[in-house]
């Protein structure tokens, strides 16, 4: 693949000079949603799948993007005195957020260059496709223009920073952290409120992880991410009114029970109790995990999935019909919606000697109940962001 990228860089560009490549990954959570913006643990991995990006530098001020997987756009061109959102840029105002949120930090981007991006993560599917994108600019500015004092955390602030005022959306910090900080066969356990992480090996003795694809998107994602962002933190106002906490992750399930009637309107406060339950449940899948107990940690990401469903509404018919099938098959260990959601994917632990048979028997009742297929990806957990050979 990287050299017919390579060939197409220099048909779309020219030949000559030096061009680099990079590697961001995607990334699947095993549990803790929507808890990264609510002062939260989560615990996500970096896929093999991901977004590559071949670049020369320009000695002048252009830039011009290309993806494989937006063929029709063709060559966007623009330039380092125009790091502003346009619509129609469409998927270009990725990287170029992240080069107006480089230089908010004052780091100067003194010249152009020549990008061509490729992704093999399916887009809108709930694994970080735009953060992946993020992270790997992010890379590559911070390679191209030797900013090393600029880390791989920093990389990954910087890429929410350019998600959420860029271009809008009010992701917390899960994706990009998991694209620049992943590791080959671990998940990340990541304290949200101190960014303090840990990296636990994901044994799963004789099972795997398979993410099984809905290929829905429906159209409110953004919106209604934005809308449960608002209502938690309004919960967590009137929360704190009543007990003195700093975010919704400071409560357990128990002072939660103590405190909830402060939040006076009844889905704000099924909204918080998701936020609070599903931070201790993360905390203690990962325990369980330590402790080899995997049966433990699936009724765990079971539980996420009910209160997903439940208390945060960020399921949808295609994914419950999804985590049902799952669910109810022997040989599952655990079953959720991963991701942002509204559509999108799940995420499963299934026996290995079931592994076939999960795909083959929910990707036909799926096909039989919603009338198109689901795909299906067994997962290997991989590195986090970093430029490639030669
Ligand atoms: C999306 C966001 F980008 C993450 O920050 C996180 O909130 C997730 O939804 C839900 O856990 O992927």
């Amino acid at each position: 693949m990287m050299t017919q990228l390579m060939e197409t860089f220099q048909k779309l560009y020219g030949e000559g000079g030096e061009i680099r490549t990079y590697f961001a990954p995607g990334r699947v959570n095993l549990i803790g949603e929507h808890t990264d913006y609510n002062g939260g643990h989560v615990f996500p991995c970096a896929l093999t799948l991901g977004t590559y990006g071949l670049v020369r530098e320009r000695e002048d001020r252009v830039l011009r993007f290309y993806s494989v997987n937006f063929e029709r756009m063709g060559v966007v061109e623009t330039s380092l005195d125009d790091l502003v959102p346009h619509k129609e840029a469409s998927w270009t105002n990725y990287p170029k957020g992240v080069m107006w949120a480089f230089e908010k930090r004052g780091y100067h981007l003194d010249h152009g260059m020549d990008i061509l991006i490729w992704g093999n993560i399916p887009n809108g599917s709930g694994l970080s496709s735009s953060a992946s994108l993020e992270v790997l600019t992010g890379i590559i500015l911070k390679d191209t223009f030797g900013f090393d004092q600029v880390s791989m955390v920093d990389v990954a602030l910087i890429g929410q920073d350019s998600e959420n005022n860029f271009n809008g959306c009010n992701c917390g910090i899960m994706d990009q952290f998991a694209s620049a900080m992943g590791k080959k066969d671990h998940a990340i356990f990541l304290d949200t409120n101190t960014l303090k992480y840990e990296y636990a090996p994901v044994i799963l003795k004789d099972a795997k992880i398979v993410i099984t694809n809905s290929k829905v998107k429906h159209s409110l994602v953004d919106s209604a991410y934005n809308d449960r962002r608002q209502e938690c933190e309004t919960a967590l106002h009137e929360l704190q009114q009543a007990v003195e906490i700093q975010t919704l992750g400071d409560l357990t399930e128990e002072e939660f029970e103590m405190h909830k009637n402060a939040i006076k309107d009844p889905v704000r406060q099924k909204r918080a109790k998701h936020a609070v339950y599903e931070n201790q449940r993360t905390i203690r899948a990962v325990e369980a995990l330590k402790n080899n107990d995997v049966e433990l940690f699936g009724k765990l990401m079971n539980a996420s999935h009910k209160s997903l469903r439940e208390d945060y509404e960020v399921s949808c018919e295609e994914i419950d019909i999804l985590v049902d099938l799952a669910q109810a098959m022997p040989g599952v260990v655990g079953s959720r919606i991963t991701g942002g959601g509204f559509g999108g994917c799940t995420v499963s632990i299934v026996k290995n000697d079931t592994v076939d048979e999960f795909i083959d028997s929910i990707g036909k009742a799926y096909q039989e109940k919603v009338g198109h297929e689901a795909e299906f990806y067994v997962v290997d957990i991989g590195d986090g962001a970093r430029k490639l050979e030669q």
